[in-house]
């Protein structure tokens, strides 16, 4: 564990996380940690909302509705909201150039909102219907948009057009597919995250230009979905995002029979089941560059996510599960983001191998789903005592277990909540 990084209460985790929470509340919405991430992200908020929803689903709702205020007339939820200004985190409202009337990103994360929404929902009780009801109807009119402004050409898979929209940022998936994006910006990089945290743990100058390169094209063509497509010269199919999309289009038809209507059980039938590339040779689901046409052949945490559908075979699940047992036997913790053995796998480097704990509440699910409890109990016992022993790290070295990047986190805290027993 890193000297800066706070060991956890070990008198009452349950209570550390449900503190944490209340200190990373800037009001109604929850940032993913002080200072290195000052606003409202997509993602993390849809899991802290989960974490909510274990004591407390008026506050669970809260955090949704909060999220909702950043969504786009098109249906598009950023992935950040700038709720209120802070100079901490670099690119900030002037680098995106948006027009919406709380500043925002442009781009968006995986829509975990749906799967939190159908969540929190199933312990409500039956209370807050109206809230849900305003909740749904964002979550159908996001649905609609994946569908329309990053599946244009109908392939059943949506594509996502900057690395910050798969949440996972600098995977070794996207090396070869950014690589092609230039490095050369418009805007001068003043990068604050190398401020907080070890620069041998974050992407890369390089990376930075690039990311910046993408946000300056998009900006360039005003944010227009049709245009971005044309411009964009990184274009993935997410299998992470994929995924998540999927699993919330089945969470989300829960719902539908009270709060919409016949065509939104179609759609959310339609989009439930994608067409997910398996790899025989990897024993993973693949993520595809599309415009080089291709899978990208890297094994990775987020291949495991599509168990959180019903599209995996029973021999699927069982490749899935034989990698969690040997990292197990291996003495590592499970999931690595990408798995060792695997070129670019770094333990310490952000998305290149270190474990996610939400991707591992993922992927537990996924195993349960699909028969596996004994397994998804397995990899729900070795987050919770990594949390417990290392603290509320963003994420963990497979190898050593150490908690790493910003310490004191929205969604690990969520995650604890949500593995209390
Ligand atoms: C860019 C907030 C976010 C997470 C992402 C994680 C990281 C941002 C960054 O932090 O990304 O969105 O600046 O590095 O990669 O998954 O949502 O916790």
């Amino acid at each position: 564990m890193s000297a800066a990084m706070p060991k956890p209460d070990r008198r009452d985790p349950v209570d550390e996380a449900r503190r944490i929470l209340a200190a990373n509340d800037r009001g109604g919405y929850t940032v993913p940690t002080d200072r290195l991430y000052p606003f409202q992200w997509n993602w993390d908020s849809a899991f802290v909302a989960m974490g909510f929803a274990t004591y407390d689903s008026d506050r669970a709702l809260r955090e949704l509705e909060r999220l909702a205020e950043g969504q786009w007339d098109d249906g598009m939820i950023p992935h950040i909201v700038f709720h209120a200004p802070s100079d901490t985190y670099f690119p900030g409202p002037e680098v995106w150039r948006t027009h919406h009337r709380i500043p925002t990103s442009g781009i968006t994360q995986p829509p975990v909102f749906g799967m939190a929404l159908a969540f929190i929902e199933a312990r409500a009780g039956g209370k807050y219907r109206d809230r849900v009801a305003a909740l749904y109807a964002a979550a159908m009119k996001n649905m609609r948009w994946w569908r329309s402004a990053r599946d244009p050409e109908g392939t059943g898979l949506v594509a996502t057009l900057h690395n910050w929209e798969t949440g996972r940022d600098n995977s070794v998936e996207w090396d070869a597919p950014f690589a092609r994006v230039p490095e050369t910006t418009t805007t001068v990089l003043r990068r604050r995250d190398t401020g907080h945290i070890d620069a041998s743990m974050r992407p890369t100058d390089a990376d930075y230009r690039r990311y910046i390169h993408l946000v300056d094209s998009y900006a360039d063509v005003g944010w227009k979905p049709a245009q971005m497509w044309r411009v964009a010269p990184f274009k993935v199919a997410d299998i992470g995002a994929n995924a998540i999309l999927a699993a919330s289009a089945g969470e989300l038809a829960k719902l539908a029979s009270r709060f919409g209507d016949a065509d939104d059980e179609a759609l959310l039938a339609s989009m439930a089941r994608p067409p997910f590339v398996w790899s025989e040779a990897l024993g993973v689901f693949l993520s595809q560059d599309l415009i080089a046409g291709a899978p990208i052949a890297v094994a990775t945490s987020a291949g495991f996510l599509p168990m959180l559908t019903d599209a995996p075979t029973p021999q699927q699940v069982d490749r899935l599960a034989a990698h969690v047992e040997a990292l197990v036997a291996q003495g590592l913790l499970p999931v690595p983001s990408t798995l060792p053995g695997q070129p670019g796998f770094e333990p310490k480097r952000y998305w290149r191998g270190p474990v996610w704990v939400v991707v591992n509440w993922m992927i537990a699910r996924g195993f349960a789903r699909h028969g596996r409890s004994a397994l998804a109990d397995a990899i729900d016992t070795l987050t919770r005592n990594v949390i417990d022993e290392e603290g509320f790290a963003e994420y963990f070295d497979p190898c050593t277990r150490e908690g790493l990047g910003g310490g004191v986190f929205s969604w690990t805290a969520a995650v604890r909540l949500l593995l209390a027993r």
